[in-house]
C-alpha cells in the first residue's frame, strides 16, 4: 500500500486509480479477522478497492491525532494499572472544556437501563446537565467515594446520534478522513441544510447500543477520540440465524449466543484514534468499556448505492404487505410512498432527487474550470468523477426497468429517463 496523500489539514485530492484485481477471487472472501491499517500507510484507492467496494470491515488507526477535539480529553496522567502494577496512561473527559465550547443546549439521550419496543428509551436533556451527572458518576465510582451502590441502579446515559457538527457549522472538532470523503448522503443534505447523518456519541462505561443494521444499508465510520469501545459484527446473511421464528431480531447479542447459532462473526476492540470502517448490512452491537467520545458517519456512495436501492425496494415491499387491505384506495400509491419514508427514512422520490442532485453536479465537475469541494478539503480525481457517473448511470437504468417505476401513477419513470438521458451521450 502507497503512501501518497497527505492529511495534515491541507486541500487533498482523492485519488482513485482503475482496480487491478491482484489476487484471483476467492469464493469465500471473508478474513480470518479484521485488519488494522495505520492511515500513513492506507491509500484513499486501496481503501476504495480492497474494503469499500468490496464491503469489508477494516479499522484504520491514527485519524484523527490532530483533531481539535483532542482537546475534548485530558492530556495523559500517568496510572498504575492495579492487576499489573504496571504504569500506564490514562485520558479522560475535559468537562470544563466542553463546557466553555458548546452551550447548554438540548442533547438527545438514551437511557441504555430501559429499553422501548427494540430500542433505548430516548430523552432528552441540557448538554451541561448531562456532563454534570456524568462526572458524578464517575466520582461515584472512584474507590475513595466508593457509595455501595450496585451499578444497575446507576445512571447508563448514552448521549447519542448528536447533529453537533450541523448545529455548530462554525466549530470544526474533527476532519472528516478522506476514505470516507465520497459521500452522496451527506453531500445533499449538507448543501440543502437539510437534517445529516454526521453525529457525536459520548458515554460512560457500561453504556452500549443494541444489535441493529444501519439506516437505509449505509456504511457507516466511527472514530474514537476517547475511550475504548467493543464491537461484535457479522457478514450480511449471518443475522437471519438470529431471527426468532416471525423473522425478529434479537434486542441483544453476546458471544454465548452467536456460538449457539453457529453465528460466523468478529470481535473488535476499538482504541482511541481508531476509525472503524462498517459496510452496508453487517449487524453489529457495541459496548463502551469505558468512559468513550466518538464521531460518526452514515453515508453512501457508488460502491453501495445499488445496496441501498434494494433496501428502499423490499422496504416499499414490507409497506405494501402491511397495508394490503387498502389497495383498492384510491391515493394508495401516495400512501404508501409517504409511509416509506416514515419506515425507512426516505422514499422513491427522495432518492430519485438526490441521485438527481449527485449527477448534475458530477456532470458539471466534468466541465468546469473550478473543482468541487467535499467536506471543505476534498476534490476527486477525474477517474473518480467517471466513475461516479458511470455507477449512477447503471443504478438509474435499473431504476427505469424496475416495474414499480414503470407502472407508477406519480412521475417516477419520466424523473428517471430525464437523468438516464443526461448521463448516456
Ligand atoms: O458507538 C456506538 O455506540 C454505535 C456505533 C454504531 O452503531 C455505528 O457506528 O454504526
Ligand atoms: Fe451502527
Amino acid at each position: 500500500m502507497a503512501t501518497e496523500e497527505r492529511d495534515d489539514g491541507a486541500l487533498s485530492i482523492l485519488r482513485l486509480q482503475p482496480h487491478q484485481e491482484i489476487e484471483v477471487e476467492q469464493e469465500d472472501q471473508l478474513p480470518d479477522e479484521i485488519l488494522r491499517c495505520r492511515a500513513q500507510e492506507l491509500s484513499y484507492s486501496d481503501f476504495f478497492w480492497l474494503f469499500m467496494h468490496k464491503n469489508l470491515p477494516v479499522i484504520i488507526t491514527d485519524v484523527s491525532n490532530n483533531w481539535e477535539c483532542q482537546q475534548w480529553t485530558t492530556t495523559n496522567t500517568l496510572d498504575v494499572n492495579c492487576n499489573t502494577g504496571q504504569p500506564s496512561l490514562h485520558r479522560s473527559i475535559n468537562f470544563d472544556y466542553l463546557k466553555t465550547k458548546i452551550g447548554n443546549t438540548p442533547v438527545p439521550v438514551a437511557d441504555c437501563n430501559s429499553a422501548y419496543f427494540n430500542s433505548h428509551t430516548k430523552l432528552e436533556l441540557n448538554f451541561h446537565d448531562y456532563l454534570d451527572r456524568w462526572r458524578s458518576r464517575i466520582e461515584s465510582e472512584t474507590p475513595e467515594v466508593n457509595s455501595n451502590a450496585d451499578t444497575a441502579s446507576r445512571d447508563n446515559l448514552y448521549l447519542k446520534d448528536w447533529h453537533l457538527a450541523a448545529q455548530m457549522p462554525g466549530y470544526s472538532f474533527y476532519q472528516v478522513p478522506k476514505y470516507f470523503a465520497s459521500d452522496w448522503l451527506n453531500e445533499q443534505l449538507i448543501d440543502q441544510g437539510r437534517d445529516d447523518y454526521r453525529f457525536v456519541y459520548m458515554g460512560p462505561k457500561n453504556s452500549w447500543t443494541s444489535y441493529h443494521s444501519d439506516v437505509f444499508g449505509s456504511f457507516s465510520w466511527s472514530t474514537n477520540i476517547v475511550g475504548l469501545k467493543k464491537w461484535l459484527i457479522m457478514p450480511p446473511g449471518e443475522e437471519l440465524k438470529l431471527n426468532d421464528r416471525l423473522g425478529n431480531p434479537p434486542f441483544s447479542i453476546d458471544e454465548e449466543m452467536l456460538d449457539k447459532h453457529k453465528v460466523r462473526y468478529y470481535t473488535i476492540n476499538q482504541g482511541a484514534n481508531e476509525a472503524v470502517f462498517v459496510p452496508s448490512g453487517w449487524f453489529h452491537q457495541v459496548w463502551n468499556l469505558t468512559d468513550t467520545i466518538s464521531v460518526n458517519h452514515n453515508w453512501f456512495n457508488a460502491c453501495n448505492i445499488a445496496m441501498v436501492w434494494q433496501n428502499l425496494k423490499s422496504n416499499l415491499a414490507a409497506v405494501w404487505k402491511e397495508i394490503s387491505d387498502c389497495q383498492q384506495m384510491d391515493n394508495f400509491e401516495a400512501h404508501s410512498q409517504t409511509m416509506l419514508r416514515a419506515s425507512f427514512g426516505i422514499n422513491y422520490l427522495d432518492f430519485i432527487e438526490l441521485l438527481e442532485f449527485i449527477a448534475a453536479r458530477r456532470l458539471a465537475e466534468e466541465s468546469a474550470a473550478t473543482k468541487l469541494l467535499l467536506f471543505n478539503r476534498y476534490t476527486m480525481n477525474d477517474f473518480h468523477v467517471q466513475y461516479d457517473l458511470e455507477c449512477l448511470r447503471k443504478i438509474i437504468k435499473t431504476m427505469t426497468e424496475d416495474q414499480t417505476i414503470r407502472n407508477s401513477s406519480l412521475p417516477l419513470h419520466s424523473r428517471c429517463q430525464q437523468l438516464l438521458s443526461q448521463l448516456e451521450f
